[in-house]
């Protein structure tokens, strides 16, 4: 009961903080053994996204797997990174020493406007480990429509 109380208050207060206009938020992504904590991050346009514990991980994002229009990066292996994200939309990323073990990820800023697109074009160009992207998207994809 007091923890569902807890939950209901962080949440509206959650809800608070992303409903202000022009504060930006920033976010943590945690690289894990093997994996990128969270897998999939929601993020609004503007704010701010740290890879940190990057040791023997990188992060780059993939190309035809980002919105149009935005800047493509690529931490290298073992810096963290900061970047600040504008553009709504999808944008997919890989650990590439690690995809085998299906260590990439997916940050939304905004709401995913273009998963339709960049579903399609998944599956219709990735190969290889890089196809273990397309669980990520699958979830964003079913997300959005509610599912
Ligand atoms: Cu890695």
């Amino acid at each position: 009961m007091r923890f569902a109380r807890l939950f209901s208050c962080s949440l509206a207060a959650l809800l608070a903080l992303q409903s202000q206009p022009g504060q930006a938020a920033e976010h943590q992504l945690n690289a894990e053994a093997r994996v990128f904590n969270p897998d999939i991050l929601y993020v609004q346009p503007g704010d701010t996204v740290s890879f940190v514990n990057m040791t023997s991980h990188d992060a780059k994002s993939v190309d035809g797997l980002i919105p149009e229009g935005a800047q493509p990066f690529d931490s290298g292996i073992g810096n963290n990174l900061t970047i600040k994200l504008d553009i709504e939309g999808t944008y997919a990323y890989v650990c590439v020493p690690h995809i085998g073990f299906g260590m990439v990820g997916v940050i939304v800023v905004g709401k995913p406007v273009d998963i339709d697109a960049k579903m399609e074009w998944a599956q219709a160009k990735l190969e290889g480990p890089y196809r273990r992207l397309i669980a990520k998207l699958l979830k964003v994809q079913r997300t959005a429509k509610g599912e």
